[in-house]
């Protein structure tokens, strides 16, 4: 067998579009209630695994906050995903 590893560049700038991500946050929101806290958030965010190792939960959480109430909502959360995308 050869080794043929002449295409093994990878993109993976972003292995999840806006949608994935946006469900991937819905999956982790325990209770359903349309948000998630920041327990929902950190379980969220270590799925998504690496990406997001660097993007602290408790910094996500103030950024994204916008209406304060120590969790994100759907919209909050569009917000989280475009900044993630930068
Ligand atoms: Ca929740
Ligand atoms: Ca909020």
């Amino acid at each position: 067998m050869g080794n043929s590893k002449s295409k093994t560049y990878k993109r993976v700038l972003v292995p999840f579009s806006e949608e994935q991500l946006a469900g991937v946050f819905m999956n982790h929101d325990r209770d359903g209630d349309g948000k998630l806290t920041k327990e929902e958030l950190k379980q969220a965010f270590e799925y998504l695994g690496s990406r997001f190792s660097s993007f602290r939960v408790e910094e996500a959480l103030r950024a994204a906050d916008t209406d304060g109430d120590g969790a994100i909502s759907m919209a909050e959360m569009g917000k989280l995903i475009k900044r993630s995308r930068k």
